[in-house]
Protein backbone atom coordinates (compact mmCIF):
# COMPACT_ATOMS: atom_id res chain seq x y z
CA UNK A 1 0.00 0.00 0.00
CA UNK A 2 1.59 3.78 -1.08
CA UNK A 3 1.72 5.83 1.83
CA UNK A 4 -0.28 9.09 0.76
CA UNK A 5 -0.24 12.08 3.15
CA UNK A 6 -4.34 11.37 3.75
CA UNK A 7 -3.25 8.04 5.51
CA UNK A 8 -0.66 9.43 7.20
CA UNK A 9 -3.22 12.02 8.77
CA UNK A 10 -5.54 9.19 9.96
CA UNK A 11 -2.78 7.89 12.43
CA UNK A 12 -2.33 12.11 13.45
CA UNK A 13 -6.28 12.25 13.40
CA UNK A 14 -5.65 10.29 16.58
CA UNK A 15 -3.82 12.40 18.68
CA UNK A 16 -4.82 15.43 20.74
CA UNK A 17 -4.20 18.29 18.85
CA UNK A 18 -0.72 19.31 20.79
CA UNK A 19 0.81 16.00 20.18
CA UNK A 20 -0.32 15.95 16.80
CA UNK A 21 0.90 19.33 16.17
CA UNK A 22 4.44 18.21 17.72
CA UNK A 23 4.74 14.72 16.09
CA UNK A 24 3.67 16.07 12.72
CA UNK A 25 6.83 17.98 12.70
CA UNK A 26 9.20 14.55 12.96
CA UNK A 27 7.36 12.70 10.01
CA UNK A 28 7.75 12.81 6.75
CA UNK A 29 6.98 11.56 3.60
CA UNK A 30 10.19 11.60 1.17
CA UNK A 31 9.28 13.72 -1.69
CA UNK A 32 12.85 14.97 -3.86
CA UNK A 33 10.96 17.76 -5.93
CA UNK A 34 11.00 19.72 -2.75
CA UNK A 35 14.43 21.67 -2.02
CA UNK A 36 14.15 20.82 1.36
CA UNK A 37 12.16 18.82 3.81
CA UNK A 38 12.91 19.63 7.44
CA UNK A 39 12.72 16.92 9.97
CA UNK A 40 12.24 17.92 13.50
CA UNK A 41 14.67 15.85 16.15
CA UNK A 42 16.44 15.84 19.23
CA UNK A 43 14.12 17.57 20.77
CA UNK A 44 12.55 16.34 24.09
CA UNK A 45 10.17 13.33 24.00
CA UNK A 46 6.32 14.28 25.05
CA UNK A 47 5.89 12.85 28.59
CA UNK A 48 3.70 10.21 28.30
CA UNK A 49 4.61 8.42 25.07
CA UNK A 50 6.44 5.22 24.79
CA UNK A 51 9.61 5.51 23.10
CA UNK A 52 12.68 3.64 22.45
CA UNK A 53 15.21 6.35 23.70
CA UNK A 54 17.85 5.65 26.25
CA UNK A 55 19.50 8.28 28.93
CA UNK A 56 22.38 10.37 28.79
CA UNK A 57 24.11 7.81 31.16
CA UNK A 58 23.16 4.66 28.27
CA UNK A 59 25.11 6.93 25.95
CA UNK A 60 28.37 7.64 27.79
CA UNK A 61 28.77 4.00 30.03
CA UNK A 62 26.90 2.14 27.78
CA UNK A 63 27.93 2.68 24.33
CA UNK A 64 31.01 4.80 24.26
CA UNK A 65 33.23 3.88 27.26
CA UNK A 66 31.62 0.30 27.81
CA UNK A 67 33.44 -1.39 25.14
CA UNK A 68 36.84 -0.20 26.15
CA UNK A 69 38.26 -3.28 27.45
CA UNK A 70 41.55 -2.46 29.34
CA UNK A 71 39.51 0.63 31.35
CA UNK A 72 37.78 0.09 34.44
CA UNK A 73 34.28 1.28 34.18
CA UNK A 74 32.17 1.87 38.19
CA UNK A 75 28.78 3.63 37.81
CA UNK A 76 28.09 5.65 40.73
CA UNK A 77 24.38 4.84 40.89
CA UNK A 78 22.17 2.48 42.21
CA UNK A 79 22.64 -0.84 40.75
CA UNK A 80 19.86 -1.03 38.11
CA UNK A 81 21.21 1.51 35.88
CA UNK A 82 24.53 -0.18 36.60
CA UNK A 83 22.69 -3.70 35.17
CA UNK A 84 21.46 -1.54 32.56
CA UNK A 85 24.38 -0.99 30.86
CA UNK A 86 26.07 -4.44 31.81
CA UNK A 87 27.39 -5.58 28.71
CA UNK A 88 23.74 -5.81 26.79
CA UNK A 89 25.08 -4.19 24.16
CA UNK A 90 27.19 -7.38 22.87
CA UNK A 91 30.15 -5.30 22.54
CA UNK A 92 32.72 -8.30 22.21
CA UNK A 93 36.19 -7.77 23.08
CA UNK A 94 39.43 -10.43 23.17
CA UNK A 95 42.64 -9.36 24.54
CA UNK A 96 46.63 -10.27 24.62
CA UNK A 97 46.66 -9.27 28.00
CA UNK A 98 43.41 -11.61 29.84
CA UNK A 99 44.23 -9.65 33.48
CA UNK A 100 43.35 -6.49 31.81
CA UNK A 101 39.93 -7.35 30.12
CA UNK A 102 37.82 -5.90 31.91
CA UNK A 103 34.48 -6.19 29.56
CA UNK A 104 32.41 -8.86 31.14
CA UNK A 105 32.32 -6.67 34.61
CA UNK A 106 29.51 -4.85 36.00
CA UNK A 107 30.60 -2.63 39.00
CA UNK A 108 29.08 -0.42 40.40
CA UNK A 109 28.43 1.41 43.62
CA UNK A 110 25.24 0.07 44.67
CA UNK A 111 23.60 3.02 45.93
CA UNK A 112 21.34 2.85 48.78
CA UNK A 113 18.89 5.16 50.98
CA UNK A 114 21.61 5.98 53.06
CA UNK A 115 23.93 7.48 50.13
CA UNK A 116 21.02 9.57 49.12
CA UNK A 117 20.64 10.86 52.53
CA UNK A 118 24.18 11.31 53.36
CA UNK A 119 26.17 11.75 49.98
CA UNK A 120 27.93 8.32 48.41
CA UNK A 121 31.55 10.29 47.94
CA UNK A 122 32.98 8.10 50.39
CA UNK A 123 31.58 4.54 49.00
CA UNK A 124 32.89 5.37 45.88
CA UNK A 125 36.37 5.85 47.15
CA UNK A 126 36.33 2.93 48.36
CA UNK A 127 35.01 1.17 45.54
CA UNK A 128 37.78 2.62 43.80
CA UNK A 129 40.40 1.58 46.06
CA UNK A 130 38.59 -2.03 45.79
CA UNK A 131 39.36 -2.24 41.89
CA UNK A 132 42.59 -0.92 42.47
CA UNK A 133 43.20 -3.62 44.76
CA UNK A 134 41.69 -6.21 42.60
CA UNK A 135 42.14 -5.71 39.24
CA UNK A 136 45.02 -3.00 39.17
CA UNK A 137 43.57 -1.25 35.98
CA UNK A 138 45.46 1.63 34.51
CA UNK A 139 42.43 3.82 33.72
CA UNK A 140 39.59 3.93 35.77
CA UNK A 141 36.16 5.75 34.76
CA UNK A 142 33.42 6.78 36.82
CA UNK A 143 29.87 7.45 35.37
CA UNK A 144 26.94 9.65 36.87
CA UNK A 145 23.79 8.46 37.08
CA UNK A 146 20.32 10.97 37.92
CA UNK A 147 20.79 10.62 41.65
CA UNK A 148 24.43 11.72 42.17
CA UNK A 149 23.41 14.97 40.34
CA UNK A 150 20.42 15.35 42.20
CA UNK A 151 22.18 14.84 45.56
CA UNK A 152 25.11 16.68 44.42
CA UNK A 153 28.23 13.94 44.91
CA UNK A 154 31.27 15.88 43.66
CA UNK A 155 32.73 13.14 41.51
CA UNK A 156 35.21 14.99 40.17
CA UNK A 157 37.04 15.44 43.62
CA UNK A 158 36.81 11.98 44.38
CA UNK A 159 38.54 10.94 41.06
CA UNK A 160 41.57 13.91 41.52
CA UNK A 161 42.08 12.42 45.18
CA UNK A 162 42.16 8.78 43.52
CA UNK A 163 44.61 9.86 41.20
CA UNK A 164 46.57 11.33 43.66
CA UNK A 165 46.70 8.53 45.82
CA UNK A 166 47.00 5.55 43.11
CA UNK A 167 48.79 7.42 40.72
CA UNK A 168 46.33 6.27 37.47
CA UNK A 169 43.89 8.31 35.35
CA UNK A 170 40.78 8.36 36.72
CA UNK A 171 38.28 10.10 34.98
CA UNK A 172 34.98 11.49 35.71
CA UNK A 173 32.08 11.58 33.72
CA UNK A 174 28.70 13.79 34.93
CA UNK A 175 26.63 11.79 32.76
CA UNK A 176 23.16 11.81 34.96
CA UNK A 177 20.81 10.18 33.07
CA UNK A 178 18.53 13.46 32.76
CA UNK A 179 21.09 15.70 30.89
CA UNK A 180 20.01 15.91 27.23
CA UNK A 181 17.00 14.65 25.37
CA UNK A 182 18.30 11.14 24.83
CA UNK A 183 21.56 9.10 24.82
CA UNK A 184 23.10 11.29 22.36
CA UNK A 185 24.08 13.79 24.96
CA UNK A 186 25.99 11.17 26.84
CA UNK A 187 28.28 10.44 23.38
CA UNK A 188 28.95 13.94 23.29
CA UNK A 189 29.68 13.85 27.27
CA UNK A 190 32.38 10.75 26.66
CA UNK A 191 33.89 12.33 23.97
CA UNK A 192 34.47 15.63 25.47
CA UNK A 193 36.62 13.63 27.78
CA UNK A 194 38.19 10.91 26.27
CA UNK A 195 39.70 13.98 23.55
CA UNK A 196 40.46 16.01 25.77
CA UNK A 197 42.29 13.51 28.72
CA UNK A 198 43.16 9.99 26.73
CA UNK A 199 43.66 10.44 22.89
CA UNK A 200 46.89 12.00 22.33
CA UNK A 201 48.41 11.50 25.70
CA UNK A 202 50.70 8.74 24.32
CA UNK A 203 54.51 9.05 23.55
CA UNK A 204 54.76 7.87 19.52
CA UNK A 205 55.18 10.51 17.04
CA UNK A 206 54.35 8.54 14.25
CA UNK A 207 52.30 5.37 13.36
CA UNK A 208 55.01 1.94 13.56
CA UNK A 209 53.75 0.93 9.66
CA UNK A 210 52.39 2.27 6.38
CA UNK A 211 48.67 3.53 6.16
CA UNK A 212 47.57 4.29 9.79
CA UNK A 213 44.19 4.49 10.46
CA UNK A 214 41.68 5.01 13.22
CA UNK A 215 37.99 3.66 13.14
CA UNK A 216 35.70 5.83 14.87
CA UNK A 217 31.72 4.71 15.32
CA UNK A 218 32.93 0.81 15.15
CA UNK A 219 31.68 -0.54 18.35
CA UNK A 220 31.98 -4.23 17.43
CA UNK A 221 28.63 -5.57 18.15
CA UNK A 222 28.39 -9.19 17.58
CA UNK A 223 31.62 -8.69 16.00
CA UNK A 224 31.65 -6.43 12.93
CA UNK A 225 34.51 -4.53 14.22
CA UNK A 226 36.68 -7.88 13.87
CA UNK A 227 35.15 -8.16 10.22
CA UNK A 228 36.47 -4.98 9.28
CA UNK A 229 39.81 -5.51 10.70
CA UNK A 230 40.57 -8.43 8.80
CA UNK A 231 39.24 -6.98 5.38
CA UNK A 232 41.56 -3.67 6.14
CA UNK A 233 43.95 -5.86 7.65
CA UNK A 234 44.15 -8.00 4.35
CA UNK A 235 44.84 -4.73 2.17
CA UNK A 236 47.63 -3.57 4.14
CA UNK A 237 46.16 -0.88 6.78
CA UNK A 238 47.45 -0.68 10.18
CA UNK A 239 44.53 -0.17 12.66
CA UNK A 240 46.23 2.55 15.34
CA UNK A 241 42.78 2.68 17.52
CA UNK A 242 39.39 1.62 17.34
CA UNK A 243 36.64 3.52 18.75
CA UNK A 244 35.35 2.27 20.96
CA UNK A 245 34.98 -1.24 20.15
CA UNK A 246 37.21 -3.81 21.17
CA UNK A 247 39.06 -0.55 22.02
CA UNK A 248 41.88 -0.12 24.64
CA UNK A 249 43.35 2.62 26.34
CA UNK A 250 46.74 2.13 25.34
CA UNK A 251 45.67 2.35 21.68
CA UNK A 252 43.63 5.63 22.35
CA UNK A 253 46.28 7.52 23.72
CA UNK A 254 48.20 7.31 20.12
CA UNK A 255 45.11 7.71 18.04
CA UNK A 256 46.86 10.96 16.62
CA UNK A 257 49.34 9.13 15.22
CA UNK A 258 46.81 8.31 12.07
CA UNK A 259 46.79 9.37 8.51
CA UNK A 260 43.03 9.50 8.20
CA UNK A 261 40.33 8.94 10.24
CA UNK A 262 37.27 6.37 9.54
CA UNK A 263 33.79 7.30 10.47
CA UNK A 264 31.14 4.45 10.35
CA UNK A 265 28.13 5.69 13.10
CA UNK A 266 28.69 9.38 12.64
CA UNK A 267 26.08 10.06 15.24
CA UNK A 268 28.52 8.69 18.15
CA UNK A 269 31.95 9.76 17.04
CA UNK A 270 31.31 12.64 14.83
CA UNK A 271 32.26 15.39 17.70
CA UNK A 272 35.61 13.43 18.19
CA UNK A 273 36.29 12.91 14.04
CA UNK A 274 35.81 16.87 14.07
CA UNK A 275 38.07 17.49 17.08
CA UNK A 276 41.07 14.95 15.55
CA UNK A 277 40.83 17.51 12.89
CA UNK A 278 41.69 20.62 14.17
CA UNK A 279 44.06 19.16 16.87
CA UNK A 280 46.30 17.20 14.88
CA UNK A 281 45.06 17.90 11.20
CA UNK A 282 43.68 14.53 10.51
CA UNK A 283 40.79 14.73 8.08
CA UNK A 284 37.72 11.80 8.12
CA UNK A 285 36.24 10.02 6.11
CA UNK A 286 32.76 9.13 5.70
CA UNK A 287 32.46 4.85 5.36
CA UNK A 288 30.03 2.47 5.68
CA UNK A 289 30.82 -0.97 6.00
CA UNK A 290 26.98 -2.15 6.01
CA UNK A 291 26.18 -3.65 2.68
CA UNK A 292 28.09 -5.33 -0.04
CA UNK A 293 28.28 -2.19 -1.98
CA UNK A 294 28.94 0.06 1.25
CA UNK A 295 32.06 -2.32 1.68
CA UNK A 296 33.67 -1.92 -1.95
CA UNK A 297 32.70 1.95 -2.11
CA UNK A 298 34.50 2.94 1.72
CA UNK A 299 37.81 0.79 0.80
CA UNK A 300 37.77 2.47 -2.73
CA UNK A 301 37.50 5.80 -1.18
CA UNK A 302 40.31 4.41 1.54
CA UNK A 303 42.36 3.59 -1.37
CA UNK A 304 41.84 7.01 -3.31
CA UNK A 305 42.50 8.82 -0.39
CA UNK A 306 46.03 6.92 0.34
CA UNK A 307 46.69 7.36 -3.33
CA UNK A 308 49.26 4.50 -3.55
CA UNK A 309 49.80 2.28 -6.44
CA UNK A 310 50.09 -0.88 -4.63
CA UNK A 311 47.29 -0.30 -1.89
CA UNK A 312 45.15 0.35 -4.87
CA UNK A 313 45.72 -2.70 -6.43
CA UNK A 314 45.45 -4.67 -3.64
CA UNK A 315 41.91 -3.31 -2.47
CA UNK A 316 40.67 -4.56 -5.99
CA UNK A 317 42.11 -7.81 -5.01
CA UNK A 318 40.61 -7.97 -2.27
CA UNK A 319 37.07 -7.28 -3.17
CA UNK A 320 37.06 -9.18 -5.88
CA UNK A 321 38.50 -12.90 -3.98
CA UNK A 322 36.28 -11.91 -1.48
CA UNK A 323 32.97 -11.56 -3.87
CA UNK A 324 34.18 -14.24 -5.47
CA UNK A 325 33.92 -16.36 -2.55
CA UNK A 326 30.37 -14.96 -1.26
CA UNK A 327 28.50 -13.94 -4.23
CA UNK A 328 26.98 -17.71 -4.94
CA UNK A 329 25.83 -17.64 -1.27
CA UNK A 330 24.17 -14.35 -0.78
CA UNK A 331 22.65 -15.12 -3.94
CA UNK A 332 21.12 -18.09 -2.36
CA UNK A 333 19.40 -16.29 0.11
CA UNK A 334 18.64 -13.42 -1.75
CA UNK A 335 15.73 -15.73 -3.82
CA UNK A 336 14.24 -15.40 -0.24
CA UNK A 337 14.39 -12.31 0.53
CA UNK A 338 13.55 -10.22 -2.62
CA UNK A 339 10.31 -8.34 -3.44
CA UNK A 340 9.90 -8.19 0.42
CA UNK A 341 10.01 -5.26 2.22
CA UNK A 342 11.03 -3.22 5.66
CA UNK A 343 10.94 -0.96 8.48
CA UNK A 344 14.26 0.18 9.83
CA UNK A 345 14.29 2.03 12.86
CA UNK A 346 17.40 2.33 14.64
CA UNK A 347 19.37 4.37 17.46
CA UNK A 348 21.25 7.29 15.01
CA UNK A 349 22.75 5.72 12.40
CA UNK A 350 21.95 2.09 11.62
CA UNK A 351 18.55 3.11 10.66
CA UNK A 352 20.13 4.72 7.19
CA UNK A 353 23.20 2.21 6.84
CA UNK A 354 21.33 -1.26 6.88
CA UNK A 355 19.03 0.05 4.10
CA UNK A 356 21.57 -0.73 1.35
CA UNK A 357 22.15 -4.30 2.60
CA UNK A 358 18.01 -5.00 2.35
CA UNK A 359 18.29 -3.14 -1.83
CA UNK A 360 21.13 -5.81 -2.01
CA UNK A 361 18.34 -8.68 -1.22
CA UNK A 362 15.84 -7.09 -3.51
CA UNK A 363 13.75 -5.80 -0.41
CA UNK A 364 12.81 -2.33 -0.38
CA UNK A 365 12.77 -0.34 3.02
CA UNK A 366 9.39 1.37 3.33
CA UNK A 367 9.79 2.99 6.71
CA UNK A 368 12.96 3.99 8.42
CA UNK A 369 14.22 6.22 11.12
CA UNK A 370 16.16 6.92 14.49
CA UNK A 371 15.04 6.82 18.03
CA UNK A 372 17.70 10.14 19.01
CA UNK A 373 19.74 10.92 15.95
CA UNK A 374 20.11 14.92 14.90
CA UNK A 375 19.02 16.59 12.02
CA UNK A 376 21.88 16.22 10.24
CA UNK A 377 21.93 12.40 10.48
CA UNK A 378 18.23 13.10 8.30
CA UNK A 379 19.43 15.91 6.02
CA UNK A 380 23.50 15.18 5.47
CA UNK A 381 26.78 17.20 6.18
CA UNK A 382 28.41 18.67 3.23
CA UNK A 383 31.40 20.53 3.56
CA UNK A 384 29.91 24.00 4.40
CA UNK A 385 27.02 23.08 7.46
CA UNK A 386 23.74 24.57 6.89
CA UNK A 387 22.04 23.26 9.67
CA UNK A 388 21.83 25.56 13.14
CA UNK A 389 23.70 24.11 16.18
CA UNK A 390 21.15 21.71 18.19
CA UNK A 391 19.61 21.17 21.37
CA UNK A 392 22.77 18.90 22.70
CA UNK A 393 25.43 21.26 21.64
CA UNK A 394 23.54 24.51 23.50
CA UNK A 395 23.44 22.02 26.57
CA UNK A 396 26.04 19.97 26.40
CA UNK A 397 29.63 22.22 26.38
CA UNK A 398 31.68 21.39 24.06
CA UNK A 399 35.03 20.76 24.53
CA UNK A 400 37.27 22.87 22.02
CA UNK A 401 40.12 21.49 20.77
CA UNK A 402 43.15 23.48 20.39
CA UNK A 403 45.60 23.05 17.75
CA UNK A 404 48.30 20.94 19.47
CA UNK A 405 51.52 22.60 17.87
CA UNK A 406 53.88 20.04 19.11
CA UNK A 407 51.78 17.16 17.12
CA UNK A 408 49.91 18.98 14.68
CA UNK A 409 51.04 18.34 11.18
CA UNK A 410 48.51 18.06 7.74
CA UNK A 411 48.18 15.04 6.53
CA UNK A 412 47.51 16.00 2.93
CA UNK A 413 48.31 19.91 2.18
CA UNK A 414 45.86 21.42 1.21
CA UNK A 415 45.60 21.54 -2.74
CA UNK A 416 45.45 18.02 -2.64
CA UNK A 417 42.47 17.80 0.10
CA UNK A 418 40.63 20.34 -1.92
CA UNK A 419 41.30 17.56 -5.40
CA UNK A 420 40.08 14.68 -3.00
CA UNK A 421 37.05 16.46 -1.41
CA UNK A 422 35.65 16.65 -5.24
CA UNK A 423 35.92 12.80 -5.68
CA UNK A 424 35.41 11.26 -1.92
CA UNK A 425 33.59 12.69 0.80
CA UNK A 426 36.03 13.87 3.01
CA UNK A 427 34.21 15.24 6.66
CA UNK A 428 30.75 14.97 5.04
CA UNK A 429 27.96 12.47 4.14
CA UNK A 430 24.59 11.93 2.82
CA UNK A 431 21.08 12.16 5.15
CA UNK A 432 18.65 9.35 5.80
CA UNK A 433 16.35 11.47 3.62
CA UNK A 434 18.53 11.72 0.43
CA UNK A 435 18.97 8.28 -0.06
CA UNK A 436 15.39 7.04 0.67
CA UNK A 437 12.72 6.51 -1.95
CA UNK A 438 10.08 8.93 -2.64
CA UNK A 439 6.78 7.97 -1.30
CA UNK A 440 9.04 6.25 1.85
CA UNK A 441 8.12 7.15 5.55
CA UNK A 442 10.91 9.01 7.72
CA UNK A 443 10.14 8.96 11.09
CA UNK A 444 12.24 10.57 14.28
CA UNK A 445 11.53 9.29 17.49
CA UNK A 446 8.68 6.93 16.81
CA UNK A 447 6.46 5.83 19.51
CA UNK A 448 4.70 2.38 20.03
CA UNK A 449 1.87 3.62 19.51
CA UNK A 450 2.73 4.74 15.74
CA UNK A 451 4.80 1.81 15.64
CA UNK A 452 1.40 -0.22 15.51
CA UNK A 453 -0.54 2.06 12.75
CA UNK A 454 2.24 2.04 10.66
CA UNK A 455 2.58 -1.36 10.43
CA UNK A 456 -1.53 -1.97 10.19
CA UNK A 457 -1.21 0.27 7.46
CA UNK A 458 2.11 -0.75 5.49
CA UNK A 459 1.79 -4.50 6.98
CA UNK A 460 6.12 -4.62 5.97
CA UNK A 461 7.53 -8.50 5.70
CA UNK A 462 10.27 -7.32 8.65
CA UNK A 463 10.88 -4.56 10.91
CA UNK A 464 14.34 -4.10 12.18
CA UNK A 465 14.72 -2.45 15.63
CA UNK A 466 15.26 -3.36 19.25
CA UNK A 467 14.20 -5.13 21.87
CA UNK A 468 11.83 -2.58 23.43
CA UNK A 469 9.26 -3.37 20.34
CA UNK A 470 10.49 -6.91 19.11
CA UNK A 471 7.87 -8.94 20.65
CA UNK A 472 4.97 -6.47 19.82
CA UNK A 473 5.85 -6.88 16.32
CA UNK A 474 6.18 -10.36 16.29
CA UNK A 475 2.88 -11.10 17.54
CA UNK A 476 1.53 -8.94 15.34
CA UNK A 477 2.89 -11.95 13.09
CA UNK A 478 5.74 -10.00 11.80
CA UNK A 479 9.44 -11.13 11.37
CA UNK A 480 11.37 -8.85 13.49
CA UNK A 481 15.13 -8.34 13.31
CA UNK A 482 16.59 -6.74 16.06
CA UNK A 483 19.44 -4.24 14.55
CA UNK A 484 20.98 -3.47 17.73
CA UNK A 485 21.94 -7.03 19.63
CA UNK A 486 21.38 -8.60 15.96
CA UNK A 487 19.64 -11.00 17.67
CA UNK A 488 22.73 -12.21 19.58
CA UNK A 489 23.99 -13.19 16.10
CA UNK A 490 26.64 -11.44 13.95
CA UNK A 491 28.72 -9.63 12.83
CA UNK A 492 26.28 -8.04 10.10
CA UNK A 493 29.06 -5.67 8.85
CA UNK A 494 31.79 -6.14 5.84
CA UNK A 495 31.52 -9.73 3.56
CA UNK A 496 30.92 -12.07 5.83
CA UNK A 497 28.64 -9.89 7.58
CA UNK A 498 26.35 -9.09 4.87
CA UNK A 499 26.32 -13.38 4.51
CA UNK A 500 25.34 -13.60 7.97
CA UNK A 501 22.60 -11.30 7.80
CA UNK A 502 21.01 -12.48 5.05
CA UNK A 503 21.20 -16.27 6.58
CA UNK A 504 19.51 -14.56 9.56
CA UNK A 505 17.07 -12.92 8.02
CA UNK A 506 15.67 -15.78 5.65
CA UNK A 507 15.48 -18.40 8.53
CA UNK A 508 13.00 -15.59 10.10
CA UNK A 509 10.79 -15.61 6.77
CA UNK A 510 11.18 -18.85 5.94
CA UNK A 511 9.86 -19.72 9.84
CA UNK A 512 7.17 -21.63 10.36
CA UNK A 513 6.10 -20.22 13.02
CA UNK A 514 4.36 -17.34 11.39
CA UNK A 515 1.81 -20.07 10.30
CA UNK A 516 0.38 -20.09 13.79
CA UNK A 517 -0.48 -16.37 14.74
CA UNK A 518 -3.17 -14.29 13.11
CA UNK A 519 -1.91 -10.63 13.15
CA UNK A 520 -4.80 -8.48 15.04
CA UNK A 521 -6.12 -6.92 11.46
CA UNK A 522 -7.05 -10.50 10.78
CA UNK A 523 -9.37 -11.52 13.61
CA UNK A 524 -10.06 -8.07 15.77
CA UNK A 525 -12.13 -5.35 14.71
CA UNK A 526 -10.34 -1.93 14.65
CA UNK A 527 -11.22 0.55 16.64
CA UNK A 528 -11.68 4.10 14.99
CA UNK A 529 -12.00 7.45 16.02
CA UNK A 530 -10.40 10.53 17.75
CA UNK A 531 -9.57 10.95 21.06
CA UNK A 532 -11.02 13.72 22.99
CA UNK A 533 -8.63 16.34 24.24
CA UNK A 534 -11.08 17.63 27.09
FE1 LIG B 1 25.90 4.61 16.64
FE2 LIG B 1 25.79 2.35 17.65
FE3 LIG B 1 23.76 3.54 16.36
FE4 LIG B 1 24.57 4.52 18.73
FE5 LIG B 1 22.94 2.88 20.20
FE6 LIG B 1 24.19 0.70 19.15
FE7 LIG B 1 22.20 1.89 17.83
MO1 LIG B 1 21.74 0.59 20.02
S1 LIG B 1 26.57 4.06 18.62
S2 LIG B 1 23.97 5.52 16.98
S3 LIG B 1 23.73 4.83 20.74
S4 LIG B 1 25.52 2.74 15.60
S5 LIG B 1 23.66 1.18 21.12
S6 LIG B 1 26.22 0.37 18.40
S7 LIG B 1 22.62 -0.16 18.09
S8 LIG B 1 21.03 2.65 19.42
S9 LIG B 1 21.92 2.74 15.74
C1 LIG C 1 20.83 1.66 24.72
C2 LIG C 1 21.50 0.44 24.11
C3 LIG C 1 20.78 -0.17 22.94
C4 LIG C 1 19.45 -0.75 23.33
C5 LIG C 1 18.97 -1.77 22.37
C6 LIG C 1 17.52 -2.03 22.18
C7 LIG C 1 21.70 -1.28 22.38
O1 LIG C 1 20.03 2.34 24.05
O2 LIG C 1 21.13 1.97 25.84
O3 LIG C 1 16.66 -1.21 22.53
O4 LIG C 1 17.25 -3.08 21.63
O5 LIG C 1 22.02 -1.24 21.22
O6 LIG C 1 22.06 -2.17 23.14
O7 LIG C 1 20.61 0.81 21.94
Amino acid sequence: MEMTEKKLQTIFDQYPAKVQKSRKKHIIIKNSELESQEIEANTRTIPGIITNRGCAYAGCKGVVLGPIKDMVHIVHGPIGCGYYAWNTRRNKAKSDDPKHNFINYCISTDMQESDIVFGGEKKLAKVIDEVMEIFDPKCITLSATCPVGLIGDDMGAVAKAAEAKHGIQVLSFSCEGYKGVSQSAGHHIANNILMEKVIGTGDQETAPAKFPINLLGEYNIGGDGWEVERILKKIGYHIVSVMTGDGSYEALKNAHTAELNLVQCHRSINYIAEMLETKYGTPWLKVNFIGIQGTIDSLRNMALYFDDKELTLKTEVVIASELARIEPIFEQYKKICSGKTAFCFVGGSRGHHFQNLFAELGMETLLAGYEFAHRDDYEGRQVIPTIKPDADSKNIPHYVAEVDEKRFRLKVSPEKMLALKARIPLGQYNGIRYDMKDGSIIVDDMNHFETEEFIKLLKPDLFASGIKDKYVIQKMGINSKQIHSYDYSGPYAGFNGAVKFAEDISMGFASPTWNFITPPWKDQPLLEGTVNEE
